[in-house]
């Protein structure tokens, strides 16, 4: 796969897939360490069906990935995941979810939705969040492929949406081992897993700019072991320790603030 024309891809069409980022092996002992955190999440009192998300207990899903296995702290600043975010954000991003959502057979399709609306009020004129989805099976419409309207990383506001979008949604295809790079601003769901043996399971590694509050506190949810374990580029990607949004760094001035904020600092530091 040429990462220039993925690169290129995701930044026009707001999405790209790029296969055989884990071998077949690795995506199957992924899969295993899933279904064991699923188990350890229970374990914890986290429930992994959330009626809020899903119709339906086929939906498995799993949170807090980072703290309960470091397979995924691995997997969360890949490389190429980090290539495809930055491609897309620039350098000054945060690590703001990590998820996991197993359609299994019966999953019925969640409400649609942007990710970037989650987070951010409208208007959504740039793109701020992006989500690199790992496939840990062969992906396709029967077994509950994610469903995304092309083009529609392009609306602004919520009343760009048609009427009749989950019509004219397609399902994001992928072999196992792909990852597929989303644009925080498409609109999407998940597709409904029709299959009578079939599991999807999808991980969904979320990151954004580092104006915005991830969506968790990764302060309060990690362990204090897992923390201790990490280096200091996880500590940066995580947004870890008592620093917040204290620090403009020169990346964000120049490619995400477009003048903005450097008024803001010009005006904060102007004599009185
Ligand atoms: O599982 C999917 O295909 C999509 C999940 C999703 O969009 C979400 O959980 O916000």
């Amino acid at each position: 796969m040429d990462i220039s024309a993925a690169r290129k891809q995701l930044t026009e069409d707001g999405y790209c897939i790029v296969p055989g980022v884990l071998g077949a092996a690795e995506a199957d002992r992924a899969r295993e360490h899933l279904w064991a955190a699923a188990a350890e999440s229970r374990r914890r009192g986290v429930d992994t069906f959330m009626p809020v998300l899903d119709p339906n207990e086929a939906n498995v899903r799993v949170f807090n990935l980072l703290d309960i296995d470091g397979l995924f702290r691995d997997l969360i600043r890949h490389p190429l995941a980090l290539d495809l975010v930055t491609a897309l954000l620039g350098p000054s991003f945060l690590i703001s979810n990590f998820t996991a959502n197993i359609a299994r057979p019966g999953a019925k399709s969640m409400k649609i939705h942007s990710d970037q609306s989650i987070v951010v009020p409208e208007p959504w004129a740039h793109p701020w969040a992006i989500n690199i989805i790992w496939c840990l099976n062969d992906v396709h419409a029967a077994n509950g492929a994610t469903l995304y309207l092309p083009g529609s990383h392009r609306y602004v506001h919520r009343s760009d949406v048609p009427a009749d979008a989950r019509a004219r949604m397609v399902p994001f295809e992928a072999p196992k081992g792909s990852i597929v790079a989303m644009e925080g601003r498409m609109w999407h769901t998940s597709g409904d897993n029709v299959t009578r043996d079939e599991d999807r399971a999808l991980l969904f590694g979320y990151y954004s700019c580092n104006f915005l509050r991830p969506q968790v506190n990764w302060n309060a949810a990690l362990s204090p072991e897992t923390i201790a374990g990490l280096d200091e580029e996880m500590h940066r990607l995580l947004g870890l320790g008592p620093d917040a949004n204290t620090e403009l760094s020169e990346p964000i001035v120049q490619d995400v603030a477009k003048g903005a904020a450097v008024n803001l600092l010009e005006q904060a530091h102007a004599p009185a």
